[in-house]
Protein backbone atom coordinates (compact mmCIF):
# COMPACT_ATOMS: atom_id res chain seq x y z
CA UNK A 1 0.00 0.00 0.00
CA UNK A 2 1.63 3.45 -1.00
CA UNK A 3 0.13 5.92 1.68
CA UNK A 4 2.30 9.11 0.52
CA UNK A 5 -0.41 10.72 -0.04
CA UNK A 6 -1.94 10.60 3.54
CA UNK A 7 1.25 10.98 5.15
CA UNK A 8 2.02 14.16 3.10
CA UNK A 9 -1.65 15.08 4.56
CA UNK A 10 -0.24 14.55 8.25
CA UNK A 11 3.23 16.37 7.48
CA UNK A 12 4.75 13.20 8.01
CA UNK A 13 6.27 12.28 4.39
CA UNK A 14 9.93 11.30 4.57
CA UNK A 15 9.95 9.93 0.82
CA UNK A 16 9.86 11.90 -2.38
CA UNK A 17 6.18 13.82 -2.72
CA UNK A 18 3.20 12.00 -3.57
CA UNK A 19 1.59 13.09 -6.96
CA UNK A 20 -1.58 13.19 -8.33
CA UNK A 21 -3.67 15.64 -10.52
CA UNK A 22 -6.92 17.77 -10.35
CA UNK A 23 -9.37 16.71 -13.02
CA UNK A 24 -6.61 13.38 -13.77
CA UNK A 25 -9.67 11.40 -15.69
CA UNK A 26 -11.31 13.42 -18.35
CA UNK A 27 -11.19 14.34 -21.51
CA UNK A 28 -7.05 14.53 -22.47
CA UNK A 29 -6.92 10.74 -22.38
CA UNK A 30 -7.97 8.93 -25.45
CA UNK A 31 -9.24 5.98 -23.19
CA UNK A 32 -11.73 8.35 -21.76
CA UNK A 33 -12.90 10.02 -25.13
CA UNK A 34 -13.75 6.38 -25.99
CA UNK A 35 -15.88 5.18 -23.26
CA UNK A 36 -17.53 8.83 -24.12
CA UNK A 37 -18.40 8.09 -27.36
CA UNK A 38 -20.80 5.17 -25.77
CA UNK A 39 -21.82 6.63 -22.59
CA UNK A 40 -23.22 10.38 -21.80
CA UNK A 41 -20.92 11.79 -19.08
CA UNK A 42 -24.10 11.72 -16.45
CA UNK A 43 -24.44 7.80 -17.28
CA UNK A 44 -20.71 7.57 -16.43
CA UNK A 45 -21.68 9.49 -13.25
CA UNK A 46 -24.51 7.55 -12.22
CA UNK A 47 -23.42 3.96 -12.89
CA UNK A 48 -20.93 2.67 -10.35
CA UNK A 49 -19.25 0.00 -12.48
CA UNK A 50 -18.43 2.98 -14.85
CA UNK A 51 -17.14 5.39 -12.04
CA UNK A 52 -15.29 2.66 -11.10
CA UNK A 53 -13.63 1.95 -14.27
CA UNK A 54 -13.39 5.66 -14.96
CA UNK A 55 -11.35 6.45 -11.56
CA UNK A 56 -8.77 3.86 -12.50
CA UNK A 57 -7.89 4.77 -15.95
CA UNK A 58 -5.59 7.43 -15.28
CA UNK A 59 -3.92 5.06 -12.36
CA UNK A 60 -3.58 2.03 -14.79
CA UNK A 61 -1.53 4.97 -17.17
CA UNK A 62 0.17 6.95 -15.33
CA UNK A 63 0.50 5.49 -12.18
CA UNK A 64 -0.77 8.34 -9.84
CA UNK A 65 -0.26 8.37 -5.96
CA UNK A 66 -3.52 9.19 -5.67
CA UNK A 67 -7.16 8.12 -7.02
CA UNK A 68 -9.90 10.86 -7.30
CA UNK A 69 -13.61 9.89 -7.11
CA UNK A 70 -15.13 9.71 -10.73
CA UNK A 71 -18.06 12.65 -10.38
CA UNK A 72 -18.77 16.12 -10.74
CA UNK A 73 -19.58 18.49 -8.61
CA UNK A 74 -23.14 19.37 -9.58
CA UNK A 75 -24.35 15.96 -8.35
CA UNK A 76 -25.24 17.40 -5.00
CA UNK A 77 -27.23 19.74 -6.78
CA UNK A 78 -29.02 17.09 -8.59
CA UNK A 79 -29.87 14.86 -6.00
CA UNK A 80 -31.26 18.06 -3.88
CA UNK A 81 -33.59 18.43 -7.11
CA UNK A 82 -32.44 20.19 -9.60
CA UNK A 83 -31.96 19.40 -13.20
CA UNK A 84 -28.83 19.51 -14.36
CA UNK A 85 -27.62 19.21 -17.91
CA UNK A 86 -24.15 18.64 -19.14
CA UNK A 87 -23.64 20.13 -23.36
CA UNK A 88 -20.44 19.19 -24.65
CA UNK A 89 -19.05 23.34 -25.23
CA UNK A 90 -21.37 24.94 -22.73
CA UNK A 91 -20.51 22.96 -18.97
CA UNK A 92 -23.35 22.39 -17.04
CA UNK A 93 -27.16 23.92 -17.28
CA UNK A 94 -29.51 23.61 -14.70
CA UNK A 95 -32.95 24.63 -16.13
CA UNK A 96 -34.94 25.06 -12.92
CA UNK A 97 -32.29 27.07 -10.99
CA UNK A 98 -33.08 29.70 -8.43
CA UNK A 99 -34.86 32.85 -10.06
CA UNK A 100 -35.27 34.22 -6.21
CA UNK A 101 -33.52 33.91 -3.10
CA UNK A 102 -37.07 32.50 -1.52
CA UNK A 103 -36.76 29.75 -4.28
CA UNK A 104 -34.27 27.73 -1.99
CA UNK A 105 -37.44 26.72 0.15
CA UNK A 106 -38.54 24.34 -2.01
CA UNK A 107 -35.38 22.22 -2.03
CA UNK A 108 -34.17 19.96 1.36
CA UNK A 109 -31.49 17.44 2.13
CA UNK A 110 -34.11 15.14 2.97
CA UNK A 111 -33.19 12.69 0.04
CA UNK A 112 -30.06 13.48 -1.12
CA UNK A 113 -28.45 10.63 0.41
CA UNK A 114 -30.90 8.47 -2.07
CA UNK A 115 -29.63 10.71 -4.88
CA UNK A 116 -26.01 10.16 -4.35
CA UNK A 117 -26.53 6.45 -4.02
CA UNK A 118 -24.48 5.41 -6.92
CA UNK A 119 -21.64 6.39 -4.82
CA UNK A 120 -21.32 4.10 -2.28
CA UNK A 121 -21.22 1.11 -4.42
CA UNK A 122 -18.43 2.80 -6.91
CA UNK A 123 -16.63 3.59 -3.90
CA UNK A 124 -16.64 0.11 -2.16
CA UNK A 125 -15.53 -1.49 -5.10
CA UNK A 126 -12.74 0.96 -5.71
CA UNK A 127 -11.03 0.47 -2.06
CA UNK A 128 -11.06 -2.91 -2.75
CA UNK A 129 -8.99 -2.74 -6.32
CA UNK A 130 -6.68 0.10 -5.25
CA UNK A 131 -3.20 0.15 -3.13
CA UNK A 132 -3.17 3.90 -3.22
CA UNK A 133 -5.21 6.24 -1.34
CA UNK A 134 -8.93 7.50 -2.45
CA UNK A 135 -9.50 10.85 -2.80
CA UNK A 136 -13.35 11.94 -2.49
CA UNK A 137 -14.80 15.96 -3.32
CA UNK A 138 -17.53 17.95 -3.65
CA UNK A 139 -18.12 21.45 -4.60
CA UNK A 140 -17.85 24.15 -1.86
CA UNK A 141 -21.23 25.52 -0.37
CA UNK A 142 -20.35 29.32 -2.29
CA UNK A 143 -19.34 27.65 -5.77
CA UNK A 144 -22.38 25.10 -5.84
CA UNK A 145 -24.52 28.67 -5.08
CA UNK A 146 -23.18 30.05 -8.19
CA UNK A 147 -24.47 27.17 -10.16
CA UNK A 148 -28.67 26.64 -8.69
CA UNK A 149 -28.72 30.61 -9.44
CA UNK A 150 -26.78 31.01 -12.24
CA UNK A 151 -28.03 28.38 -13.82
CA UNK A 152 -24.50 27.62 -15.86
CA UNK A 153 -20.83 28.00 -15.58
CA UNK A 154 -20.61 31.95 -15.06
CA UNK A 155 -17.66 34.29 -15.05
CA UNK A 156 -18.79 37.20 -13.75
CA UNK A 157 -21.34 35.57 -11.04
CA UNK A 158 -23.47 39.28 -11.15
CA UNK A 159 -26.80 37.79 -10.19
CA UNK A 160 -25.20 35.34 -7.09
CA UNK A 161 -23.03 38.70 -5.91
CA UNK A 162 -26.01 40.90 -6.20
CA UNK A 163 -27.79 38.24 -3.66
CA UNK A 164 -24.96 38.19 -1.37
CA UNK A 165 -24.91 42.20 -1.44
CA UNK A 166 -28.60 42.90 -1.68
CA UNK A 167 -30.13 40.16 0.27
CA UNK A 168 -27.92 38.46 2.80
CA UNK A 169 -30.48 36.87 5.10
CA UNK A 170 -31.96 34.42 1.71
CA UNK A 171 -28.08 34.14 0.80
CA UNK A 172 -27.34 33.07 4.12
CA UNK A 173 -30.50 30.51 4.03
CA UNK A 174 -28.89 29.30 0.45
CA UNK A 175 -25.29 28.63 1.40
CA UNK A 176 -26.68 26.92 4.54
CA UNK A 177 -28.45 24.39 2.87
CA UNK A 178 -25.71 23.51 0.05
CA UNK A 179 -23.21 23.25 3.40
CA UNK A 180 -25.50 20.65 5.04
CA UNK A 181 -25.58 18.82 1.60
CA UNK A 182 -21.89 19.16 1.41
CA UNK A 183 -21.44 17.62 4.92
CA UNK A 184 -23.90 14.98 4.52
CA UNK A 185 -21.88 14.14 0.86
CA UNK A 186 -18.13 13.73 2.29
CA UNK A 187 -19.76 11.81 5.02
CA UNK A 188 -21.26 9.35 3.00
CA UNK A 189 -17.82 9.00 0.88
CA UNK A 190 -15.31 8.79 4.10
CA UNK A 191 -18.30 6.62 5.69
CA UNK A 192 -17.93 4.20 2.57
CA UNK A 193 -14.00 4.34 1.97
CA UNK A 194 -12.53 7.73 1.25
CA UNK A 195 -8.95 8.33 2.87
CA UNK A 196 -9.33 11.75 2.52
CA UNK A 197 -11.55 14.34 0.44
CA UNK A 198 -11.38 17.81 -1.51
CA UNK A 199 -13.69 21.02 -1.72
CA UNK A 200 -13.64 22.42 -4.91
CA UNK A 201 -14.03 26.30 -4.67
CA UNK A 202 -13.60 26.85 -8.21
CA UNK A 203 -14.89 30.26 -8.40
CA UNK A 204 -14.18 32.08 -4.47
CA UNK A 205 -12.22 34.13 -6.02
CA UNK A 206 -14.43 36.89 -7.54
CA UNK A 207 -15.26 37.59 -3.76
CA UNK A 208 -14.21 40.25 -1.40
CA UNK A 209 -11.91 38.94 1.34
CA UNK A 210 -14.56 40.12 3.61
CA UNK A 211 -17.17 37.92 1.74
CA UNK A 212 -14.65 35.72 1.12
CA UNK A 213 -14.58 35.62 5.08
CA UNK A 214 -18.41 35.29 5.33
CA UNK A 215 -19.55 32.64 2.64
CA UNK A 216 -16.20 30.90 2.03
CA UNK A 217 -14.18 30.40 5.28
CA UNK A 218 -16.81 30.33 7.77
CA UNK A 219 -18.55 26.97 6.38
CA UNK A 220 -15.09 25.70 4.93
CA UNK A 221 -14.58 25.36 9.13
CA UNK A 222 -17.48 24.13 9.90
CA UNK A 223 -17.45 21.43 6.76
CA UNK A 224 -13.74 20.36 8.43
CA UNK A 225 -14.73 20.00 11.96
CA UNK A 226 -18.02 18.18 10.94
CA UNK A 227 -15.29 15.24 9.36
CA UNK A 228 -12.87 13.44 10.67
CA UNK A 229 -10.53 13.03 7.62
CA UNK A 230 -7.98 15.27 6.40
CA UNK A 231 -9.54 17.79 3.69
CA UNK A 232 -7.34 19.90 0.73
CA UNK A 233 -9.39 23.19 -0.09
CA UNK A 234 -8.92 24.45 -3.23
CA UNK A 235 -9.92 28.11 -4.63
CA UNK A 236 -8.18 30.33 -7.22
CA UNK A 237 -6.17 32.95 -5.57
CA UNK A 238 -5.39 30.77 -2.64
CA UNK A 239 -1.44 31.62 -3.08
CA UNK A 240 -2.42 35.37 -2.08
CA UNK A 241 -5.13 33.64 0.55
CA UNK A 242 -3.73 30.99 2.03
CA UNK A 243 -2.81 32.65 5.26
CA UNK A 244 -6.73 32.93 5.38
CA UNK A 245 -7.53 29.43 4.94
CA UNK A 246 -4.80 27.66 7.02
CA UNK A 247 -6.58 28.28 10.11
CA UNK A 248 -9.74 26.29 9.36
CA UNK A 249 -7.80 23.34 9.80
CA UNK A 250 -7.97 22.62 5.79
CA UNK A 251 -4.78 21.48 3.58
CA UNK A 252 -4.57 24.31 0.98
CA UNK A 253 -4.35 23.07 -2.60
CA UNK A 254 -2.27 26.38 -3.99
CA UNK A 255 -2.46 27.91 -7.20
CA UNK A 256 0.44 29.03 -9.59
CA UNK A 257 0.26 32.68 -9.03
CA UNK A 258 2.72 32.75 -6.18
CA UNK A 259 5.78 30.24 -5.45
CA UNK A 260 4.77 27.53 -3.94
CA UNK A 261 7.73 27.45 -1.27
CA UNK A 262 6.86 31.56 -0.63
CA UNK A 263 3.62 29.57 0.55
CA UNK A 264 5.59 27.32 2.79
CA UNK A 265 7.43 30.31 4.34
CA UNK A 266 4.11 31.96 5.33
CA UNK A 267 2.64 28.26 6.23
CA UNK A 268 5.35 26.60 8.41
CA UNK A 269 3.14 23.53 9.39
CA UNK A 270 0.17 23.48 6.99
CA UNK A 271 0.06 20.20 4.26
CA UNK A 272 0.29 22.17 1.05
CA UNK A 273 -0.23 21.00 -2.40
CA UNK A 274 0.28 22.19 -5.96
CA UNK A 275 1.50 24.54 -7.62
CA UNK A 276 2.38 23.94 -11.69
CA UNK A 277 0.53 26.27 -14.58
CA UNK A 278 -1.87 23.89 -16.04
CA UNK A 279 -0.56 25.49 -19.22
CA UNK A 280 2.90 24.37 -18.43
CA UNK A 281 1.94 20.65 -20.06
CA UNK A 282 1.83 22.43 -23.02
CA UNK A 283 5.55 23.05 -23.38
CA UNK A 284 7.98 20.97 -25.06
CA UNK A 285 9.08 18.16 -22.64
CA UNK A 286 12.15 19.07 -21.66
CA UNK A 287 10.80 22.80 -20.38
CA UNK A 288 7.88 20.90 -19.06
CA UNK A 289 10.37 18.91 -17.04
CA UNK A 290 12.68 22.00 -15.40
CA UNK A 291 9.38 23.53 -14.71
CA UNK A 292 8.61 20.72 -12.70
CA UNK A 293 12.23 20.27 -10.81
CA UNK A 294 11.88 23.64 -10.47
CA UNK A 295 8.99 23.32 -7.51
CA UNK A 296 10.87 19.72 -6.48
CA UNK A 297 13.50 22.02 -5.49
CA UNK A 298 11.88 24.46 -3.87
CA UNK A 299 9.85 22.16 -1.34
CA UNK A 300 12.57 19.52 -0.85
CA UNK A 301 12.53 17.33 1.98
CA UNK A 302 9.04 19.14 2.80
CA UNK A 303 7.30 16.37 4.85
CA UNK A 304 3.54 18.04 3.85
CA UNK A 305 3.79 18.61 0.16
CA UNK A 306 1.82 16.73 -2.46
CA UNK A 307 2.82 17.26 -6.10
CA UNK A 308 -0.01 18.71 -8.27
CA UNK A 309 -0.79 21.73 -10.86
CA UNK A 310 -2.20 25.40 -9.98
CA UNK A 311 -5.54 24.34 -11.58
CA UNK A 312 -7.04 21.27 -13.52
CA UNK A 313 -5.86 19.65 -15.82
CA UNK A 314 -6.79 20.77 -19.64
CA UNK A 315 -8.59 19.02 -22.15
CA UNK A 316 -5.93 19.44 -25.06
CA UNK A 317 -3.17 18.21 -22.67
CA UNK A 318 -0.41 16.34 -24.69
CA UNK A 319 -0.86 12.80 -22.83
CA UNK A 320 3.10 12.18 -23.06
CA UNK A 321 3.45 15.33 -21.30
CA UNK A 322 1.68 13.52 -18.38
CA UNK A 323 3.95 10.60 -18.75
CA UNK A 324 6.39 12.94 -18.25
CA UNK A 325 5.57 15.01 -15.68
CA UNK A 326 4.38 11.98 -13.25
CA UNK A 327 8.50 9.95 -14.00
CA UNK A 328 10.07 13.49 -13.31
CA UNK A 329 8.28 13.47 -9.81
CA UNK A 330 8.82 9.70 -9.25
CA UNK A 331 12.73 9.46 -9.94
CA UNK A 332 12.89 12.54 -7.71
CA UNK A 333 14.72 11.06 -4.88
CA UNK A 334 14.58 12.27 -1.78
CA UNK A 335 17.81 11.88 -0.12
CA UNK A 336 19.74 14.59 -2.89
O1 LIG B 1 -16.89 14.23 -20.78
C1 LIG B 1 -17.31 15.39 -20.67
O2 LIG B 1 -17.67 16.08 -21.63
C2 LIG B 1 -17.46 15.97 -19.29
C3 LIG B 1 -16.29 16.74 -18.85
C4 LIG B 1 -16.27 16.69 -17.34
C5 LIG B 1 -15.47 15.86 -16.54
C6 LIG B 1 -14.47 14.85 -17.00
C7 LIG B 1 -17.10 17.45 -16.47
C8 LIG B 1 -18.16 18.41 -16.84
N1 LIG B 1 -16.82 17.07 -15.16
C9 LIG B 1 -15.83 16.11 -15.17
C10 LIG B 1 -15.32 15.38 -14.00
C11 LIG B 1 -14.94 16.14 -12.80
N2 LIG B 1 -15.42 17.37 -12.41
C12 LIG B 1 -14.07 15.68 -11.81
C13 LIG B 1 -13.52 14.25 -11.87
C14 LIG B 1 -12.53 13.73 -11.00
C15 LIG B 1 -11.11 14.04 -11.48
O3 LIG B 1 -10.59 13.26 -12.28
O4 LIG B 1 -10.54 15.02 -11.00
C16 LIG B 1 -13.95 16.71 -10.84
C17 LIG B 1 -13.09 16.75 -9.59
C18 LIG B 1 -14.81 17.75 -11.23
C19 LIG B 1 -15.02 19.00 -10.48
C20 LIG B 1 -15.70 20.16 -11.11
N3 LIG B 1 -16.77 20.14 -11.99
C21 LIG B 1 -15.41 21.51 -10.82
C22 LIG B 1 -14.37 21.97 -9.83
C23 LIG B 1 -12.97 21.83 -10.33
C24 LIG B 1 -12.42 22.90 -11.20
O5 LIG B 1 -11.71 22.51 -12.16
O6 LIG B 1 -12.60 24.10 -10.92
C25 LIG B 1 -16.29 22.32 -11.56
C26 LIG B 1 -16.34 23.84 -11.57
C27 LIG B 1 -17.14 21.44 -12.29
C28 LIG B 1 -18.27 21.85 -13.19
C29 LIG B 1 -18.14 21.26 -14.53
N4 LIG B 1 -18.33 19.95 -14.84
C30 LIG B 1 -18.08 19.72 -16.16
C31 LIG B 1 -17.74 20.97 -16.75
C32 LIG B 1 -17.40 21.17 -18.18
C33 LIG B 1 -17.79 21.92 -15.72
C34 LIG B 1 -17.56 23.42 -15.86
C35 LIG B 1 -16.19 23.79 -15.46
C36 LIG B 1 -15.14 23.21 -16.38
O7 LIG B 1 -15.14 23.59 -17.58
O8 LIG B 1 -14.37 22.37 -15.94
Amino acid sequence: MNTSLLEALNFQNHSRPPVWLMRQAGRYMPSYQALRKKYSFLQICHEPELIHQVTLLPIKEFNFDAAILFSDILMIPEALGFKVRFEDHSGPLIDNHLKAPHEINHFSTEHLREGLNFLPPAIRELKKTLSIPLLGFAGAPFTLASYIIEGKTSRELKTTKRWAYEDSNGFERILALLEEAVIQSLKLQIDSGCDAVQLFDSWAHVLTQEHFTKWCLKPLTRIVQALNKPLIYFCRGSSYRATMIAPTGASVSVDWTHPIDSVRKLLPTTPLQGNLDPEALYLPKEKLIAEVQKILHSMHHDPGYIFNLGHGILPETPYENVQALVSTVHNYSSKA
